[in-house]
This record gives C-alpha cells, structure tokens and sequence, in this order.
C-alpha cells in the first residue's frame, strides 16, 4: 500500500467531502418536504464550496425565519448555563456577545478565536468526512456549517446546523486549554489509518461532543452536544445516565444519537488533565517529528 500522504497546510485538507445528509435529505429530517428550505441550504453550502482558505467567510444575510430559530435556541438555551456549563464556557460566552436578535457571522466570531486562542472557523457544506474535519483541528481549525435547522422543529437538528455549531463548538475554542486537547485529537489524526480515525472520531464525540468536567461534586458540561440542547442538558443533569472517567485508551463505547440522549457520559477532571492523557495517546500514533512540528508551534501558521 501506498503511505498515506499527510497534510501540510489547511488548504490540503478537502472540506468538500459532505456525507449524509449533505447532497439531499432524507425522510426522517424535518426539511425533507421543504423545497425552498433545499434550496436555501444548497445555496449557503455553495458559500462553502467556493471559499478558499485565507479569505474572509462571506457574510450571510439570514431570513427572518432563520432568525427566529436562532432567537428561540438562544432564549431557550441561556437558562441553563448558569447551571449547567462548566466554568470556561461561561468565561468565554459573553467574549462573543450573542443576542437573540441578529444570528452572528462566522467571520467575526473567527476573528473573536484568532485573538484569543490562535483557533479559527472554515466554512464547511455540511457533516464533514471524519478524517477532513480532524485533520482540521491539527490546524487549529474548526470546519462549521452556516445554514439554520428547518423552522419546524427550533429545538432538534439531525445534523450540525449554525445554532449547534455556534452555541456548542465556538465559545469552547476560546479557552486554551481546551484547545489543547481538541489540537492533540487533531494532530493524532494525521497518520492515524482508518481503525485509529474511527477510535478518534469516537474520542471527539466523548469529548468535544458529550464530555463533562468534575467541578466540586458536580459534573458540568463541555461537550457541544449537550451545550446546543435543552434535552440533553436537562439529561446530563437530572437524568439517570452513567458517569466514567475518561479513558482515551480504552475502547469506546457504540456511539448513538438517534435513539435519545446518551446513556453515559465521560468526565474530565480538567482539560489540563484532557489534554495530557491526549497527548500521550497521540504520541502513540504519531512520529515525534509531527508531534512537535504540530504540537509545539507557538504562533498558529494559517497557510
Ligand atoms: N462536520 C461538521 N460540519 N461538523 C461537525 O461537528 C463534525 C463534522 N463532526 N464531521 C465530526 C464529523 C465528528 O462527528 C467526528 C470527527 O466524525
Ligand atoms: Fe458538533
């Protein structure tokens, strides 16, 4: 077999492999009868398509359908950080002073990350394949969708949408240590074959989309899947599901998302801690040359 060639630069990584639902959707997505909301969704993913890595993420002007999505998820969701979401997402939220009237454009939440953490958003069609959108990560690089869920159902998206992507991922990708560890996922991918991309795209969906860290006695969340919905927090928090610590090395569970919320969730003590066992698990996959070409660089290098 031939080695498999690892990317040098973003523009290296395809963000044009779209699966599921990305070329037409299917019956159980609440879109599936909506003509005009196809076609709305075709012409943002365009927007994607066409992007080219270093320019700026065009701005989109959202309908007022799509707002009102966005205003609801917003209101709805709000009341429950406080509560819910661990003590970095709360430090990190008011840096992109989200309101419930104007959806925010992913260019300028960009730029909030870049300051902050050297982190940066690419526009991507729809689910990303796995191994594109890790590979995104070892260059500090978020591939997020820009469209709204279909305006039936404000409160369930079968894939990530715009409200999932930046009411979950965005404010997260502002901390450093989280960072850390999402950047060690990323970089482990590079030479990962297609065994270790599985075990690392389970890995992400424990961690970036449904981890939890201990605070106190308490266990809050961090992952993007709880954080973008209403249900999974109230699971999470007053449920009857499971708590594990986190083993990156262990085999991960099946994971699922159809048949409600999660059954059991992974716990974190810290990202400090997240990022460590990360690391160890990514220099077993990955030449110590790439990890420290990766893993080391002080300034993020967006060619
Ligand atoms: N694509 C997009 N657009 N957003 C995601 O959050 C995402 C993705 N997650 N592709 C990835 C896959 C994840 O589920 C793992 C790595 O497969
Ligand atoms: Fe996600």
């Amino acid at each position: 077999t031939v080695p498999r060639h690892i990317p040098q630069s973003l523009e290296e990584v395809d963000n044009g492999q779209i699966l599921g639902f990305g070329a037409d959707l299917a019956e159980d997505h609440p879109g599936y009868l909506d003509q005009a909301y196809k076609d709305r969704r075709m012409a943002i993913a365009n927007i994607a398509r066409r992007h080219r890595v270093g320019d700026p993420i065009p701005r989109l002007e959202y309908t007022p359908d799509e707002l009102q999505v966005w205003g609801t998820v917003l209101h709805e969701l709000r009341n429950l950080y406080d509560d819910g979401a661990c003590a970095e997402f709360l430090r990190c939220l008011p840096l992109f002073d989200f309101s419930e009237d104007v959806v925010p454009q992913l260019e300028d939440l960009s730029q909030i990350l870049r300051r902050e953490t050297g982190w940066q958003i690419r526009p991507v069609a729809g689910l990303l394949h796995p191994r594109d959108f890790l590979n995104g990560l070892a260059f500090q690089t978020f591939h997020s969708t820009q469209y709204m869920r279909h305006p039936s159902k404000p409160n369930y998206t079968p894939e990530p949408d715009v409200c999932h992507e930046l009411l979950g991922h965005v404010p997260m990708l502002a901390d450093s240590a989280f960072c850390d560890m999402v950047h060690s996922i990323g970089v482990a991918s590079l030479c990962a074959d297609d065994s270790q991309i599985w075990h690392l795209t389970k890995i992400y969906w424990y961690t970036v989309e449904f981890g939890v860290v201990q605070e106190g006695d308490e266990m809050k969340a961090f992952g993007a899947g709880i954080l973008s919905s209403y249900g999974e927090m109230k699971h999470m928090r007053t449920g009857n599901a499971e708590f594990l610590p986190f083993d990156p090395n262990a085999k991960q569970p099946k994971m699922s998302y159809k048949d409600g919320y999660q059954k059991r969730y992974f716990v974190l003590k810290s990202f400090e801690d997240g990022a460590q066992q990360l690391r160890e698990y990514c220099s077993k996959i990955t030449p110590p040359d790439i990890m420290a070409r990766f893993l080391n660089k002080a300034t993020p290098d967006y060619s």
